[in-house]
């Protein structure tokens, strides 16, 4: 019998990487996705792929219990979110409500069900906020002290996720994944930004990009790695909560002169500052521990911070 998986926020980044994972793995795949007015744009990711699709979403609970019902998953990821860290602030109450109320409406879906469903919950390295540990690393042991309304949101599902658990005998499991990117990454986040900026001026469509902080570090792997780990941690016997992280961390000022000096030019020379890019409260620094999912789940990521930059380069220069 082919095992049957539900996937929210299907058509992001790493719902299409995860359903390709999954259809070549043999499984039966479902997503939910959300009506929109340019329905043109919303199925790009996954438009070529043999998956199923249901209206729904995460605050409408009847659609969710009526898509969970219907199509009985053996496993479900939780990846639907208001996932852009500087947009919760505009918008924190809409962040606040998909990212841990529609986490809570999926959690009690799922309860409902007769069958013993796996869940996975996309948690996040925001959670930690500027909290580090003395040997200069964030784990799931880290202090939660988020800086943004989408982290203070993901901590709540992060905790409504270990409560179910314990509470309710649930298979619920928490990946807490550092930034993952991809040329799938949606262009308003800083890597594909920077990609997609600097092959633009190589080829001359710009002469500058504007940018917010460029002294923040992130965590960077590549998002492809990352939803090989999202199906590990679903599958091992026994649910709990994971990092997953490549332990090396960047600013993002390396990641422009990076990305430039691939195209053969200098970032100080077309790199802006622009306020609106900053944001009321910054997370500085990320560098996650993976030891524990490297040592129990044997996962690890294959692509480094360099040929993941140049398959995004690649990809831009194709298309631009
Ligand atoms: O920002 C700085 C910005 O928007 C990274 C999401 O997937 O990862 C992601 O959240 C850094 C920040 O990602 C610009 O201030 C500078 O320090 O690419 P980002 P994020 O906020 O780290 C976590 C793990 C998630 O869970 C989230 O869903 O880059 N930065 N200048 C800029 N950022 C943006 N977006 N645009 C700029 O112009």
């Amino acid at each position: 019998m082919k095992k049957i998986a539900l996937i929210t926020g299907i058509s992001g980044q790493d719902g299409s990487y995860l359903s390709e994972l999954l259809l070549a793995q043999g499984y039966e795949v479902h997503g939910i996705i959300r009506r929109n007015s340019l329905p043109e744009n919303q199925d790009s990711r996954i438009k070529d792929l043999d998956v199923i699709t249901h209206y729904g979403d995460l605050l409408d609970a009847a659609s969710i219990n009526r898509i969970v019902n219907e199509v009985q998953p053996d496993e479900v990821y939780n990846l639907a979110a208001q996932s852009h860290v500087r947009i919760s602030f505009d918008m924190p109450s809409f962040t606040i409500q998909t990212n841990a109320l529609g986490v809570l409406n999926m959690l009690e879906a799922c309860r409902s069900l007769k069958k013993r469903v796996k869940f996975y919950q996309a948690s996040s390295s925001e959670m930690f906020g500027n909290s580090i540990d003395e040997d200069g690393y964030q784990r799931k042991t880290t202090p939660m002290n988020p800086t943004s309304p989408y982290g203070c949101a993901k901590v709540m599902a992060y905790n409504l996720c270990k409560h179910y658990r314990k509470a309710y005998d649930m298979h619920v499991c928490n990946g807490i994944l550092f930034n993952h990117e991809s040329p799938r990454r949606g262009s308003n986040f800083v890597t594909n930004k920077i990609v997609k900026g600097a092959v633009e001026i190589k080829k001359g469509k710009r002469k500058t990009l504007a940018l917010g902080n460029l002294d923040a570090s992130r965590d960077w792997g590549h998002s492809k790695d990352y939803v090989k780990a999202m199906h590990l941690i679903t599958n091992h016997e026994s649910p709990s909560d994971w990092t997953v992280a490549t332990g090396e961390s960047r600013t993002i000022r390396d990641m422009c002169e990076i990305t430039f000096k691939v195209l053969d030019m200098d970032y100080r020379d077309y790199i802006t500052i622009d306020s609106r890019y900053l944001r009321p409260h910054e997370l500085n620094f990320l560098k996650g521990d993976s030891s524990e999912i490297r040592n129990v789940l044997g996962w690890k990521p294959e692509y480094t911070f360099d040929s993941m930059v140049g398959e995004m380069v690649n990809h831009w220069m194709e298309i631009i």
